[in-house]
């Protein structure tokens, strides 16, 4: 299976959705009038896409209505898939400094795949011929390193751990240090990152990231926030809260195998100013795949 049809399959369910509703949907058959476009963005909306994003689309197909005269629906379509395009932005990947320490903050709310996202990701890396390690820094529960030190077995990956209530920032100061004593290329962090408390989240991240800018230096570091698709518009709203309390990078989405609700990326892009470069398509290590701004328009708005 290609990359494309892979990805594709990955988001059967919403596109099942979204090529269904659209063929109820009288724009669907004929001519983009007013009764059409306000069916089309009723379901941009019920798509997840959020009400922004779907005005945005709106506002851009009565752009080229106007602009061209051609309201047929395949001439419209084109201009909507171009417009998501644009809204998703361009394919970006996360940044891999060659010859430095790449160190990856995971963040995002409970259950979102942090711990899962970390381990794909360390499979990932290891498979490129990459040194990683990973910390367990989030302390929050027993059950969370244990989590990690369990992906650490399967991608026979180092994990830097202490028990459960220790201190997050101490993990992360062992960790960089055996990062630096075995030469590793990438540290990949799993913090608890629980927005149950703004302050104490921007306390735990800044002293994390205190402890990085002392030891080491000269690393390369990035945040990614993991959001999860099943959430709908409740990881839009995560993503604007994490992004007033924490720098971001980069965002990853997870679960779109598991959800109808995949055009909240849409909706999340058009808000983020940072942009989505992972896909969690599964719970299996390879079911991670680089976010694809053309495949995932294709996949929703091509039938
Ligand atoms: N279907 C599917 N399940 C996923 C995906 N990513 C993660 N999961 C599942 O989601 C659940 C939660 O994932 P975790 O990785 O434990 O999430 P977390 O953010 O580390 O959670 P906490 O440590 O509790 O904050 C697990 O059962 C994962 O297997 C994905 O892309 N698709
Ligand atoms: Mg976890």
């Amino acid at each position: 299976m290609g990359i494309f049809d892979k990805f594709k399959k990955g988001l059967e369910k919403t596109r099942n959705f979204w090529v269904s509703e659209w063929k109820k949907t009288e724009a669907h058959h004929g001519k983009f009038d007013e009764e059409t476009l306000d069916e089309f963005e009723e379901l941009l909306v019920r798509g997840d896409c959020g009400v922004p994003a779907a005005e945005d689309i709106i506002t851009t197909i009565k752009d080229h209505i106007k602009k061209t005269g051609d309201d047929s629906r395949d001439s419209v379509m084109d201009v909507v898939k171009q417009r998501v395009v644009e809204i998703l932005g361009e394919k970006q990947t996360i940044d891999i400094v060659p010859g430095k320490l790449n160190i990856i903050l995971m963040v995002g709310v409970n259950g979102t795949g942090k711990t899962t996202t970390a381990g794909k990701l360390a499979s990932r890396y290891k498979s490129e011929g990459k040194k990683v390690i990973m910390a367990a820094a989030d302390t929050f529960r027993a059950a969370a390193v244990e989590q990690l030190k369990a992906w650490g077995e399967t991608t026979s990956t180092a994990v830097i751990a202490h028990g459960e209530g220790s201190d997050p920032a101490s993990v992360v100061y062992d960790a960089i240090k055996a990062a630096q004593a075995r030469g590793s290329d990438i540290l990949i962090v799993d913090t608890a990152g629980r927005l149950h408390n703004k302050k104490n989240l921007m306390e735990e991240l800044s002293k994390i990231n205190r402890i990085i800018n002392r030891e080491a230096p000269d690393a390369n570091v990035r945040s990614l926030l993991i959001i999860d698709a099943t959430t709908g518009q409740n990881a839009v709203l995560q993503t604007q809260a994490f992004s007033e309390a924490v720098d971001l990078d980069y965002l990853g989405i997870t679960k779109l195998d598991g959800s109808a609700k995949g055009g909240v990326v849409i909706a999340v892009s058009y808000l983020a100013k940072v942009p989505v470069v992972l896909a969690g398509l599964g719970e299996g290590v390879e079911d991670l795949m680089d976010f694809d701004p053309e495949a995932f328009a294709a996949s929703l708005l091509e039938d």
